[in-house]
């Protein structure tokens, strides 16, 4: 028989690039709806544009993905797996069409049909894979490793329905599914050559042979197949293609024929519905566990398709996995694929006949963890006994490898029996639980907090021994967020003038912002500055106007808290300086307010009964105050439900003034706050997260930072602080709260949020009593400066001008160097 003939793709090795002009761009957009879509151009419906506008910038994506598979594959550079249980993508195309500088061409060719880009743009739905910030910036990391050129590739779960839809009905949060796929989802591709069985449960059998060392072989009594299906995310400039891998569960038995034909037809499917309950449904939980079996499920799923996907590659182009740390960097998203660990050591050891001391070596090269939060309901930890059931071999596993860490601290170190204790993977405080927070610490050689003082206070409190014990292990990687997106994309008014004002450098080096600086004294260039943000207002005030018929005045303070509801990010602080505010307003109506809109937003956790009530206050505040003649223009209130990124994108470039209020020494990070001052909104905080690097870049005159710091938050809490004597000789706090505990927002039932006020006087855990005072005067010096509208725009610039540090270009270099050592000029 003849060798097979080599093929070569088409696409990127075609000769002729593919033209990129409306003509061409046009005619192919017509050939998709024809042939692809099989539509009739006359009949063709606004989906239908969509998906044929999709394809055609599909193909041109597909070209530069088969370039760069390429590329890393003959360069055989270390390539970065960042496993993550959230991606909060949002929509696509306009970040493709705009990354391949398509945006004016394709305009144009859609013109040709009457169709208008901007209106096919928002059909596309939200792939809203995530919760929040982690999600989030999981996919300004997809997107900026492809920009910067780090052979990435993103691996998590490809929920059937991502985050519930919000709506809001009688002022409460009602949760609705989401549905994502209903129209197909043409950015992905399922590699069905590319799939995995997944084991849960059984036994582990040990073999024992004279002169030889044990070995262990799991026997799982499931098992369920892990299917590829790849988006293809596509870098700045097209330069790079990198592939976001997500996992869907399926059975291995997809019906049980026997039970069938017994008549069983329901028991037939058992299996398959079982396998597929996995991927099903993304947990709505922020900053919380869910602790449930079902989430131990997914993330062993996720970690372990993933890890047999990256070994599986490797020996396709390696002769071992000796070299496995050479040339994969694993970076584990939070502890939810922290298994991952156990499960790599059960694979060199078990499966690839490692010793142990070898396989811990290349483990803990391979992987680094980043840590996103300190909230202790937040730390996960999973019952021994679950754990035990669902993975028994890996239980194993991390006992062995918590007697080893164990003995080092004891004999290297000589740690006392509290320090064992804390450093320990097992919890034997709470019931015996594996801890997956010191598991993904001792088997990462990087371990990273997410701005400077979240690393700081990891290393003094969660990871306080951990840290001793290993001290050169934590360093610290602050967030960001990609520029194209979260200012490009969102904001053309905004990046229009700075291209005419700067020039185009800043689009491809975010620091470059840098040169904006000296504007500020500009008045032509204020006055168009403030233009843009005017339009951008008015914008969102017309969507407001047309979602829930509540009319703004643009010329009002937009202020803005838009994020997940959370008791330690303070919508309540916000919602009672509001209710202050409003009850002087109408107890001095002579006097010279700035009028203000107070935006919200935001989704709780189902099962937070606390964040929950907080919704339902904000609603109530806002149907009382906006239906108050009295207040008149002067304050509004505006919750808007269903957040999520799209909605984020036309609120950033409108706000004034940002929210980032968190209790200090709670917020990891935060991203929201780093989007919002790119597009030159003024940020009212707390010393907290990234607030505090963010303090250092825009400079102290252009933030209004209050509140207690950190280390303060943690004295009164030692203290046992409450805010009874603080209401009780604080007028505008008390006023405020008793007109919340009488029911004036509420006269349909006047209890509702006494609990929500009675904790404030007991205990006021999220100092919120504790740090009204100063929040009050912080936000009446804000006043006074909108009135001085020149010196506010200035101030805005400099925002905008100085946050080019907090691209997600920056943060992704830095772990390129320093944790995974891949990516370009990286090569070891
Ligand atoms: N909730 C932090 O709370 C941080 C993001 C991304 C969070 C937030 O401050 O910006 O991660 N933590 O690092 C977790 O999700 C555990 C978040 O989004
Ligand atoms: N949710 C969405 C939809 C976002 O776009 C962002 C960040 O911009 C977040 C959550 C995180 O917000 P924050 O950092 O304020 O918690």
């Amino acid at each position: 028989m003849s060798a097979t003939p080599k093929i070569e793709p088409m696409g990127a090795k075609v000769p002729e690039p593919r033209q990129n002009d409306p003509d061409t761009l046009a005619r192919q957009i017509v050939e998709k709806l024809t042939y692809s879509i099989g539509k009739h151009p006359e009949q063709a419906r606004k989906y239908d544009w969509l998906r044929a506008t999709t394809l055609v910038v599909r193909d041109r994506i597909i070209d530069h993905w088969f370039a760069s598979t390429d590329r890393v594959r003959e360069s055989k550079d270390k390539r970065v797996y960042y496993l993550s249980m959230e991606f909060l993508i949002g929509r696509l195309l306009r970040d493709a069409i705009n990354n391949l500088q398509l945006t004016e061409p394709v305009r144009e060719a859609l013109k040709r049909y009457n169709v208008e880009l901007d209106m096919v743009e928002l059909l596309e739905p939200d792939a809203a894979l995530g919760n929040g910030g982690l999600g989030r910036l999981a996919a300004c990391f997809m997107e900026s490793m492809a920009s910067t050129g780090v052979p990435g590739v993103g691996y998590g779960i490809r929920y059937v329905h991502g985050f519930f839809r919000q709506e809001i009905a009688d002022g409460a949060q009602v949760e609705l599914p989401e549905t994502w796929l209903m129209h197909g989802n043409p950015w992905e591709f399922e590699r069905r050559d590319s799939s995995y069985e997944i084991g849960f449960g059984g036994k582990v059998i040990t073999q024992s042979e004279p002169g030889k060392p044990q070995r262990h072989v799991w026997r799982p009594s499931e098992r369920v197949l892990a299917v590829a299906f790849d988006t293809p995310i596509v870098g700045w400039r097209g330069s790079q293609v990198n592939t976001l891998r997500l996992w869907s569960a399926q059975a291995v038995d997809p019906i049980l024929l026997d039970a069938f034909n017994d008549g069983d037809h329901i028991g037939a499917l058992v299996e398959s519905n079982k396998a597929e309950a996995i991927t099903r449904v993304l947990y709505p939980a922020d900053s919380h566990q869910a602790g449930q079996e079902l989430r131990l499920r997914q993330e062993y799923f996720f970690s372990a398709a993933s890890l047999q996907d990256i070994i599986r590659r490797h020996l396709s182009e390696n002769e071992s996995l000796d070299n496995l740390a050479d040339k994969v960097a694993i970076q584990l998203n939070d502890t939810h694929p922290a298994v991952s660990v156990a499960e790599l050591m059960r694979l060199l050891v078990d499966v690839h006949g490692y010793v142990w001391s070898k396989a811990w070596t290349i483990t803990r090269a391979t992987f680094g963890y980043t840590n996103h939060t300190l909230l202790p309901e937040a730390l996960e930890h999973w019952p021994i006994s679950l754990f035990e059931r669902l993975l028994p071999r890996q239980m194993q596993i991390i006992y062995q490898i918590n007697a080893d860490v164990i003995r080092e601290a004891a004999q290297d170190k000589g740690f006392n029996d509290q320090q064992i204790a804390a450093i320990s993977l097992i919890d034997e405080g709470h019931g015996r639980r594996v801890r997956m927070g010191q598991l993904a610490f001792v088997g990462s050689h990087a371990v990273n907090g997410v701005s400077a003082l979240h690393t700081e206070l990891m290393k003094e409190t969660v990871f306080n021994n951990l840290h001793e014990l290993y001290p050169d292990r934590i360093q610290n990687k602050t967030n960001g967020v990609t520029p194209r997106r979260w200012l490009m994309e969102c904001n053309p008014g905004l990046t229009g003038l700075l291209k005419e004002a700067i020039g185009p450098a800043f689009l491809d080096d975010t620091e470059k912002l840098a040169d904006a600086d000296k504007l500020a004294d500009d008045s032509a260039f204020r006055d168009r500055f403030t233009a843009v943000k005017r339009e951008n207002k008015a914008r969102l005030a017309d969507i407001i106007s047309d979602r829930l018929a509540i009319t703004l005045n643009p010329d009002a303070i937009f202020d803005i808290q838009v994020k997940r509801i959370h008791e330690y990010k303070r919508q309540f602080l916000n919602i009672i300086e509001a209710i202050a505010l409003y009850n002087q307003i109408r107890a001095h109506p002579e006097k010279n307010w700035t009028p203000r809109v107070k935006i919200f937003a935001g989704k709780a956790a189902p099962s937070y009964v606390q964040a929950k009530e907080i919704i339902h206050l904000a609603n109530d505040v806002a149907r009382v105050v906006n239906s108050d003649p009295a207040v008149r223009d002067l304050l509004k209130i505006v919750f808007i439900p269903n957040y999520n990124v799209s909605l984020a994108e036309i609120i950033m470039p409108a706000a004034d003034l940002s929210e980032q209020i968190s209790t200090a020494g709670l917020e990891a990070s935060g991203t929201g706050n780093m989007k919002f001052a790119l597009n030159g909104a003024l940020t009212i905080g707390t010393l907290d997260g990234a607030n505090v690097e963010m303090l250092e870049h825009v400079g102290e005159d252009n933030i209004f930072i209050f509140g207690l710091k950190a280390d303060e938050v943690a004295q009164r809490r030692r203290e046992a602080h409450s805010g009874r004597s603080i209401i009780d000789r604080t007028p505008l706090l008390r006023e405020a709260l008793d007109a919340i505990s009488s029911g004036v927002f509420a006269p349909d039932n006047p209890a509702r949020y006494h609990t929500l006020v009675s904790n404030l006087y007991n205990n006021d855990w999220w100092m919120i009593c504790a740090d009204f005072e100063a929040y009050w005067n912080a936000q009446r010096s804000l006043d006074a400066l909108f009135l001085n509208q020149s010196e506010w725009q200035s101030k805005a610039i400099h925002n905008t001008a100085r946050m080019g540090w907090f691209s997600s270009d920056r943060s992704i270099r830095e772990y390129s160097k320093d944790i995974w050592q891949a990516g370009p000029g990286q090569r070891p």
